[in-house]
């Protein structure tokens, strides 16, 4: 096996991914999340590949000792690039360093370090594509990529870039992104795909309803609005921020519960909580919980029945940590 791009599923992601599909011609290409990486490495590790190279995915804390250990089932031979931008402790930079090629900075988004690692091997097009990434991540006041808009006009790369974070709402992450991430690489604008531009417009048309739906249905308990079960799919981190904003709260989530689980997005509001952290200290003390993020923005899986406590908990983590 040649090599393997691993990404997240989201803008940042595909965008990164196809980064990697740049440096990385041939490579085999695969989503994943913080949740499975491990597990998806563990397999991977079996074909021996050459070169890995893994960009937006955040190291799960609860997942971390399992993701060290799958990571020296690698033969000597084979290369690993990690990149990413979600917070990693010191000890953990340390120790997945040794074993990794890592680049880690906080502030940019994945694709803009993607593309300053691998920039004298990429095509023009791959510029492009970091700054989607980064306009998609609301990391679009770096250095790098104010240098980067003062070439261009940012006004069109901003309604490229959005083009593809609108489109995404409607997209099966698993199988038609895949394609996006290949056709990216090949220098296709989202504005010259046909599918990318009305999806982006039904999903633009579809979040005007979203926004609707939570005003009618969100609630509040202490500084969080929240919306449980939206009736369609997608829109959660968009619909999270909503939440917040209807309710006048800090923190909005948006969560979806199957048979035993409850999924959500978090985003927070007028506040300056840092959401990791928060996840951090309340996760642990629940049962097959986990998840985490960023500061502004993360995400969450637990047992169902643990939903209300959990919103109890966060509630009363605001408000004793709150700073505007
Ligand atoms: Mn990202």
């Amino acid at each position: 096996m040649p090599s393997v791009v691993i990404s997240h599923g989201d803008v940042d992601g595909i965008t990164s991914g196809a980064i990697g599909l740049l440096k990385f011609p041939g490579s085999s290409f695969y989503f994943s999340r913080p949740s499975q990486i491990h597990s998806d490495l563990n397999r991977i590790a079996k074909e021996k590949p050459d070169t890995v190279s893994i960009s937006d995915i955040a190291v799960n804390e609860m997942r971390f000792d399992d993701i060290l250990q799958v990571l020296d089932r690698f033969p000597e031979s084979t290369e690993v690039y990690w990149t990413d931008h979600h917070p990693l402790t010191r000890k953990q930079r340390g120790k997945l360093g040794k074993r990794v090629n890592l680049v880690h900075e906080i502030g940019p988004c994945a694709a803009e370090l993607m593309y300053r690692r691998f920039s004298d091997d990429l095509p023009e097009h791959g510029l492009r594509l970091a700054l989607y990434g980064a306009i998609a991540d609301y990391c679009d006041n770096t250095p790098f990529t104010n240098q980067q808009f003062d070439n261009f006009d940012k006004r069109t790369l901003y309604l490229e870039g959005v083009l593809l974070v609108q489109a995404l709402q409607e997209i099966d992450y698993r199988r038609e992104s895949k394609d996006l991430v290949y056709e990216l690489t090949l220098g296709i604008s989202p504005s010259a795909m046909n599918n990318i531009v009305s999806l982006a417009m039904k999903a633009t048309r579809i979040e005007t309803e979203v926004f609707r739906h939570v005003q009618t249905n969100a609630r509040k308990i202490g500084r969080i609005g929240y919306i449980l079960d939206m009736p369609i799919s997608g829109y959660r981190g968009k619909s999270a921020k909503f939440a917040a904003y209807v309710t006048d709260s800090n923190i909005g989530i948006s969560a979806k519960s199957s048979e035993d689980e409850v999924d959500m997005s978090i985003r927070r509001r007028a506040s300056a909580i840092d959401l990791n952290k928060a996840l951090g200290s309340i996760l642990p003390g629940l049962t097959n919980a986990h998840g985490g993020g960023h500061p502004a923005a993360a995400g969450a899986t637990l047992d169902k029945n643990d939903f209300p406590r959990f919103l109890q908990q966060l509630a009363e983590y605001t408000e004793a940590n709150f700073r505007p």
